[in-house]
């Protein structure tokens, strides 16, 4: 019998608010943090981005065509509240209103992400945003909004995207001021504010949502050691646990995991705690995952003369073996290129067993539901005669699916699949050079053009995979 999904498995892609809507200052919306990064970065700013905001009902019939049952986008703050507590503001809640209803009407189950890295500067001007306790109290003021004024429609709702990369990229992901540039601690301390709203969140969707889920899309990478060494061995078990753990383990046992916390003590890089913030935590606990995964790391104990503090860059250029840094924690491990897997053209690797991995490891760790809510490969995808053969990226989702198949049939819950992107957007650190999306977006970095929305081969390749439920790639 032909394999496919099970019954119900949600089939769509995902986006970002900065990365897609463009209208970065348009209808009373204020800056975000993402605004003021993304420019002079020397790759396109977010400004116009894939002008999503004005192209929404073209973007939509599109996912229809596609055959799409889900949609994963992200509220922009800004747009909703400008100066990030306050006043709403009414045209951007209407985009939202229309945006929401117009993919029910298409029969598009809307996943929203509530905070996905864009930080209103408001909020950064006023008190350095997540820096201060007080962004708890705020992200939980805006998150009350949209979930009493979209909880009648929207069930599942991922709180905050990737804290684990806010953390590892913590001056590229949030705007942090030049004061603060060598204090590492400071990103634990972000994370533990994040931690906080996000818990306390997940109560109010418990709260408020009638069958509402509470999720958060965690950016997750397998960790594997470089080789059986007991030392690289050792090594993977540190990684494992500092950068996939320290952020699950709170997510669903409500409390920190204990060596990576120590060892951060150890280090001076813990994040101040208070009374009561165990207790929040305790109460906050999620009821599933959403996976962002593409690739899988390698690891091993540091070499002597690289044993000190070093913090990931990425590979800007897009020419293999040319990434920025590698991450090292003194005495816990260092980041390496794994030797045994290839990779994209930034150096990330391509490795669809990770994805069965993964899927497994936490599975049996947590016991949660799944939905991966990213997953894709980035590429220079070129449009000749107005087409784009990716089939590089087919044979990447084609790869991937069969890993979650596999996880599937040994036992774990995977929801849906939802890969990254929808449409091409603005990468995160290299801007239109780099595309992910399933529909081409004619502009580049220099040059607008007219944004025209192009159907890649993937596209047609998806569109048969989410007909057949799987059936058209699974072997
Ligand atoms: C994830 C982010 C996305 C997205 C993706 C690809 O970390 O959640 O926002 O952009 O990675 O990354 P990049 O754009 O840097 O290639």
């Amino acid at each position: 019998m032909k394999k496919t999904m099970p019954q119900g498995f949600l089939w769509g892609a995902s986006t970002s608010a900065y990365q897609v809507e463009g209208a970065a200052l348009e209808d009373g919306k204020k800056l975000s943090q993402m605004d003021l990064l993304n420019a002079d970065t020397g790759f396109a700013d977010a400004s116009v981005a894939s002008d999503h905001y004005h192209r929404y009902k073209e973007d939509i019939a599109l996912m229809k065509e596609c055959g799409f049952t889900a949609y994963r986008f992200s509220f922009s703050w800004s747009r909703i509240f400008p100066d990030g507590v306050g006043e709403a503001n009414p045209k951007g809640i209407e985009f939202y209103d229309n945006l929401v209803n117009e993919l029910i009407r298409n029969g598009i189950k809307p996943i929203p992400t509530i905070y996905h890295y864009d930080m209103p500067m408001a909020l950064v001007e006023k008190y350095d945003g997540w820096i201060s306790r007080q962004s708890i109290d705020d992200f939980v003021e805006y998150s009350k909004f949209l979930l009493l004024r979209y909880g009648d429609r929207i069930k599942d709702w991922l709180i905050i995207n990737e804290q684990s990369i806010i953390v590892e990229f913590w001056k590229k992901k949030n705007y942090i001021p030049e004061k603060y540039h060598d204090k590492a601690q400071v990103k634990f301390q972000i994370n533990h504010h994040m931690n906080l709203a996000q818990a306390k969140v997940s109560k109010l969707i418990h709260q408020y949502v009638e069958g509402g889920r509470a999720g958060s899309a965690i950016g997750y990478s397998p960790v594997y050691a470089l080789d059986s060494s007991p030392k690289n061995m050792l090594a993977m078990l540190n990684a494992e646990n500092l950068k996939n753990q320290y952020f699950l383990d709170v997510y669903f046992k409500g409390h920190y995991a204990k060596s990576a916390s120590l060892y951060l003590k150890e280090q001076g890089l813990a994040p101040i705690t208070e009374d009561g913030d165990a207790e929040i935590l305790r109460q906050g606990i999620l009821d599933f995952l959403g996976v962002n995964y593409y690739a899988s790391k390698c690891v091993r104990f540091p070499e002597a003369d690289k044993n000190r503090l070093t913090e990931a860059k990425s590979n800007l250029s897009g020419q293999k073996g040319q990434m920025g840094a590698y991450e090292v924690m003194p005495d816990f491990y260092q980041y390496m290129k794994n030797p045994n897997a290839e990779t994209n053209d930034w150096d990330w690797t391509i490795d669809p067993n990770g994805m069965e991995y993964l899927l497994r490891d936490i599975y049996e760790r947590y016991g949660i539901p799944m939905i991966i809510t990213e997953n894709g490969l980035g590429a220079r995808d070129i449009l000749e005669n107005g087409e784009i053969h990716d089939s590089y990226r087919i044979d990447y989702w084609s790869k991937h699916l069969n890993a979650i198949h596999r996880a599937i049939e040994l036992g774990v819950e995977v929801q849906g699949f939802l890969p990254w992107s929808f449409i091409d957007v603005l990468s995160t650190s290299n801007g239109y050079q780099k595309r992910y999306g399933l529909i081409y977006v004619n502009r580049d970095d220099e040059d607008l053009k007219d944004l025209a929305r192009i159907k890649k081969d993937s596209f047609y390749w998806y569109q048969e995979v989410i007909a057949s439920n799987g059936a058209s790639c699974l072997n």
